[in-house]
């Protein structure tokens, strides 16, 4: 399939990296923070559909979408056209000051598309992070009160509220405490590695988040809950059917606020617009970013009226929060995601994803579980046996591998173990096949 100027297959005409990508590699060393890792050393010249061009010419399979971004892919003409259009009238004047349609238009959207029929508010931030601080802001100013309860293995960023949401300390949290107060961790009903096995993990999950917050933290001093419908960096991490739901009913029991992160999940992802539609779950309060701005940097909190609205008139606000260019290319990737059925598409690749990976899973005793929804798949690496001991090492010898054949994949999770696949959801399916058999010969490969 070619789209508009790039043809979709994948075509290697130097090794990886090539010369102009190690020369850049060189500079960056120089003028980059360390700090800031680069995970394959690829320097990206253009890009379209599933397909990045680096600048030595090389046509590389992106099953990453720069994390969960490009679901409508690279280049979407529609979300081109729509950000040429805005730069050429107007860049920014900040909504707070003088606004624009563009701010309330994707706002409107966001009610339309959300769970649940109830009045819905939002207000729009630059990255997920900024939109995880102030859903908490939101629900502390709705609540009065200041807990916040997040989960084991949960990811929602790098700012000082959203590095304490965060479970893991390596990289994102160390040598950068204090950490804000007032979170407080539960484990999380990960079936696979659940104690007593997958069959108890929703029940026995939820007694023990009933039992630590009451005892721990106290119902009535919790503001949210905050959690991400799959666990996206913490491992793809679906949680034990039934679990989500039982906490989304206690937090009404309880008034507090509960929080879906649909960050990573949100926007057609799982095969559905957001994924705690599959649990026919309606969040309080659900934050966005990643796929809605089709690769310009916007966040959301959208949520029920009343807390939107609860905060004090200017509580919430940013100079570049809804950007115009940021508001028109999110109101064009939506329009794509509609016109092209990416709901229907991640379905789809889900299907073939898994059944590819199952059968890989039968081949190799290292892959321990095939786990996600839609077009939000991941293996769990692990050495063969009972105990189920994560293997990172193999986990990034097969990404290695990956990547020296020109396919793009990501890695996750809290032990470094799992391989992640998050294909542009317009990806041609001949180019789903042949990434699918890289990485069953890179699997092979570093197996040995
Ligand atoms: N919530 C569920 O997945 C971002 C992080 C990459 P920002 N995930 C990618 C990295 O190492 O920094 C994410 C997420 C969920 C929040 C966030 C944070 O979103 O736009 O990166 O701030």
């Amino acid at each position: 399939m070619t789209l508009g100027t790039i043809e979709q297959v994948r075509r290697l005409v130097t090794e990886l990296p090539g010369p102009k990508s190690r020369e850049l590699a060189n500079r960056r060393k120089a003028a980059v923070s360390r700090a800031v890792s680069v995970g394959l050393e690829l320097y990206i010249d253009r890009a379209e559909g599933a397909i990045l061009v680096d600048v030595d010419g090389n046509h590389l399979i992106d099953l990453g979408s720069g994390i969960a971004v490009a679901s409508v892919g690279h280049a979407d003409p529609n979300v081109v056209a729509a950000v040429t259009g805005q730069v050429a009238r107007f860049t920014h004047t900040c909504f707070m000051v003088t606004p624009y349609a563009g701010y309330v238009e994707l706002c409107e959207k966001l009610a339309e598309l959300t769970p649940g029929s109830h009045e819905k508010r939002s207000a729009l931030f630059n990255s997920g992070a900024e939109a995880v601080e102030n859903a908490v802001k939101i629900a502390r100013a709705h609540t009065g009160r200041t807990a916040v309860i997040a989960f084991d293995h949960a990811y929602h960023g790098r700012t000082n509220l959203t590095m304490a949401l965060t479970a893991k300390v390596q990289p994102y949290k160390q040598g950068f405490g204090p950490f804000a107060p007032e979170v407080y961790r539960v484990p999380m009903a990960y079936p696979y590695r659940w104690p007593t096995g997958p069959e108890n993990c929703a029940e026995e999950a939820f007694a023990e988040f009933t039992s630590r917050v009451h005892v721990q933290v106290g119902e009535e001093n919790v503001a949210a809950v905050l959690v991400e419908p799959i666990q996206g960096e913490g491992g793809f991490i679906v949680p034990a059917p039934g679990f989500l739901a039982r906490i989304a009913a206690w937090c009404t029991e309880h008034g507090i606020v509960f929080i879906a992160d649909e960050i990573q999940t949100g926007f057609c992802r799982t095969g559905n617009w957001f994924a705690c539609e599959s649990e026919g779950i309606v969040p309080d309060l659900i934050t966005t970013a990643k796929a809605l701005g089709g690769g310009l940097p916007v966040a959301a909190v959208t949520g029920r009226a009343e807390m939107m609205d609860a905060p004090v008139v200017g509580g919430l606000g940013g100079t570049y929060g809804g950007n115009p260019v940021s508001c028109a290319a999110a109101l064009a990737a939506i329009q794509t995601m509609t016109d092209a059925s990416l709901v229907d598409r991640a379905r789809r690749i889900g299907t073939e994803l898994e059944a590819r990976l199952g059968q890989l899973a039968a081949e190799f005793p290292q892959i321990g579980e095939v786990r996600g929804r839609g077009a939000m798949m991941a293996i769990e690496i692990v050495r063969p046996g009972a105990d189920k001991t994560p293997d990172a090492v193999l986990a990034k010898a097969v990404l290695a591998g990956c990547a020296r054949r020109g396919l793009v994949v990501l890695g996750c999770g809290t032990y470094g173990n799992v391989i992640r696949l998050l294909p542009p959801l317009v990806i041609d399916f001949g180019l789903l096949t042949d990434a699918m058999d890289i990485l069953a010969e890179s699997l092979a490969e570093a197996v040995g």
